[in-house]
C-alpha cells in the first residue's frame, strides 16, 4: 500500500486502528518483528504536523483571523498544522493603527487559537517598508527611527514568551543585481536600522528566535549574497541574529532554484536556522508535487532547517489564489501537492508491511508500560524555554500527561504541543489531538516558556 492510501484513509481511523493493531500483534506469539514492523510503519506521520515532527521540524501555515469562523478552514488547521503565522494581523498598519495606539485583537485571535491547540507561532513581521500605517509612512528621520524602536519593543514585549521566531526585519533587500538595500523610509533613517530592530526585539522578548526574512533569496544570487552578507556581519559583530526565512513564493517565471539546499546550507553555516517562512508553488498535478516534494526533501537535508511553513491552507485562501498555489484545494481536499510533501517528509519511503526476515527479536521490552518524560533547557536570566521528550513503553499510548514541579516564583508563559492546566507549583501538560498516539517506544516532543528559575525535577508521565 502506498503511503499515500494509508493517510487518505482518514485520521481518526489510522489513529484509533494502530494501537488495536499492536495489541492484537503482540498477543500471539507473532514474531516480534511484526511489531517493530509495525511500530515502524506506525511512525510514518499521517499529517504534516507529526511527519515533520519526527523530523523535529514543524510545519505551519500562514492563518488569517477572519477564516477562524470557518469549520472546514479550522479542521484542517488543526489537524496538519503546529505553526501559524499570522497573515496581516502582526503587521505595523494592523498593531499600531494610530501612532502609541495598539490593537491586538486580530492578532490575539490567531494567537489564541494556537495555544489553546498547542500550536507555535512565527510573529510576522515587526519592522517592514510595506504595509506600514499612515501615520508611519508620513515619518522619517530621527522621528520614525524612535517609531519604529516603539513599535518593535511594544509589539515583541506583547507578545513576549509566546513567539517562536519573530521576523523582525522583512525584505529590506533590492531587487535585481544591485546587492543594494531596498530604498524606504526606514533604510533613509540610516543604513544601522535592520540591527537596531534586532536589538531592540531581543531585549523585548529573549526567548524568541529572531528572524531576516525575504523572497528572492532561495537561491544563490545578488540579493541573497547581499543577505548573507549582512548576517556574516552581524554573527561578527554580535548582533543579535537566530534565523534567516526563505520565503520560496515559487511560480513558471520563478521556480525552486536548483541550488535551494546548497543555499539554504550555506546560511546555516554561518551558525544560525532557517526557515522556510510562506511557501507557496504556482501550478498543478505532478509538476507542482514535485516542487513541493524537492523544497521539502530541501529542508530535511539541511539540520538546521527547523521547519517549512506555507503561505495559507486551501488555494482559495491564498494571497494568489488563481495560481493554485497550496497543499489543499479550495473544497479542503488533499492535493497531489499535499500527498507529495508528506511523503517527502516521512522519508519518501512506503511504510514495509512485513517485517524483515533477519530483524530479531527484542530481548527487552521498552521501558513501562506507561510513559516516560525527559527534559532539556535552555535558559537567561530570568527565564527558560523547556523541551520534554515523552517516550511511549510498551504498550503505546492514546494520550499522556507529564507532570512538572515549577520552584516557586517560577510561572509558565506559553506551551507549544501541549495544553497546560495551571502554570505554577505542579503543572500538567497533556497532549494536542496529534500527538496524544504513540506506538511503543515511540517519541513526541512539546515544550514551554516560563519566567523565574527553571524546573530540575524529571518530570513524571502518565498514559492512557
Ligand atoms: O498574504 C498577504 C496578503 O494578504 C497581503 O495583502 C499582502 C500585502 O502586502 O501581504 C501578503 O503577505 C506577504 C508577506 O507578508 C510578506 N511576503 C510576501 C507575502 C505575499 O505578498
Amino acid at each position: 500500500m502506498s503511503s499515500s492510501a494509508l493517510h487518505d484513509r482518514g485520521n481518526a481511523r489510522v489513529r484509533t486502528g494502530r494501537r488495536a493493531a499492536l495489541v492484537s500483534a503482540a498477543v500471539g506469539t507473532v514474531a516480534a518483528g511484526m511489531v517493530l514492523a509495525l511500530a515502524t510503519a506506525a511512525s510514518a506521520g499521517t499529517t504534516l504536523a507529526t511527519a515533520a515532527a519526527e523530523k523535529g521540524r514543524y510545519f505551519g501555515t500562514a492563518v488569517a483571523a477572519n477564516k477562524l469562523s470557518d469549520s472546514t478552514y479550522v479542521g484542517i488547521l488543526n489537524r496538519e498544522f503546529d505553526m501559524v503565522t499570522p497573515e496581516n494581523e502582526m503587521k505595523w498598519d494592523a498593531t499600531e493603527p494610530s501612532q502609541g495606539q495598539f490593537n491586538y485583537t486580530n492578532a490575539d485571535r490567531i494567537v489564541g487559537h494556537a495555544q489553546t491547540n498547542g500550536m507555535r507561532v512565527r510573529g510576522h513581521a515587526l519592522a517592514w517598508h510595506s504595509q506600514q500605517p499612515g501615520w508611519a509612512q508620513n515619518l522619517s528621520g530621527s522621528a520614525l527611527r524612535s517609531a519604529m524602536v516603539n513599535h518593535v519593543t511594544q509589539v515583541a514585549t506583547h507578545y513576549r514568551g509566546k513567539i517562536h521566531s519573530w521576523d523582525v526585519v522583512n525584505e529590506a533587500f533590492a531587487d535585481g543585481g544591485s546587492g543594494a538595500r531596498r530604498d524606504s523610509n526606514l533604510q533613509r533613517t540610516g543604513n544601522d536600522w535592520i540591527e537596531v530592530a534586532f536589538r531592540t526585539a531581543r531585549t523585548a522578548d529573549p526567548g524568541a528566535k529572531l528572524c531576516y526574512n525575504d523572497y528572492n533569496t532561495d537561491g544563490q544570487n545578488a540579493k541573497s549574497n547581499a543577505v548573507y552578507a549582512m548576517v556574516s556581519d552581524f554573527k561578527a559583530r554580535g548582533v543579535p541574529i537566530d534565523c534567516v526565512g526563505f520565503q520560496s513564493h515559487f511560480n513558471s517565471a520563478s521556480p525552486v532554484p536548483a541550488d535551494y539546499q546548497a543555499n539554504l546550507q550555506r546560511f546555516a553555516n554561518l551558525g544560525l536556522d532557517v526557515q522556510i517562512t510562506e511557501l507557496d508553488i504556482e501550478g498543478s498535478g505532478t509538476a507542482q508535487a514535485n516542487s513541493f516534494a524537492n523544497v521539502t526533501k530541501a529542508c530535511l537535508a539541511v539540520s538546521r532547517c527547523t521547519g517549512i511553513s506555507v503561505w495559507g491552507i486551501r488555494d482559495t485562501d491564498s494571497w494568489r489564489a488563481s495560481g493554485t498555489p497550496l497543499l489543499f484545494d479550495g473544497n479542503g481536499n488533499k492535493k497531489a501537492a499535499y500527498t507529495a510533501t508528506l511523503d517527502a517528509l516521512n522519508g519518501g519511503t512506503t511504510p514495509p508491511t512485513s517485517a524483515p526476515s533477519t530483524t530479531a527479536p527484542p530481548t527487552t521490552p521498552p521501558p513501562g508500560t506507561g510513559c516516560t518524560a525527559s527534559l532539556s533547557l535552555q535558559t537567561w536570566t530570568g527565564g527558560f524555554v523547556a523541551t520534554v521528550r515523552v517516550t511511549a513503553g510498551s504498550a503505546g499510548t492514546n494520550g499522556w500527561a507529564a507532570t512538572v514541579t515549577l520552584p516557586a516564583g517560577t510561572a509558565v508563559t506559553n506551551a507549544w504541543n501541549a495544553q497546560n492546566s495551571g502554570s505554577t507549583g505542579t503543572v500538567r501538560f497533556g497532549n494536542v489531538a496529534y500527538n496524544g498516539q504513540l506506538t511503543a517506544g515511540q517519541s513526541t516532543e512539546f515544550g514551554f516558556q516560563g519566567t523565574g528559575t527553571p524546573p530540575s525535577d524529571t518530570p513524571s508521565c502518565t498514559a492512557s
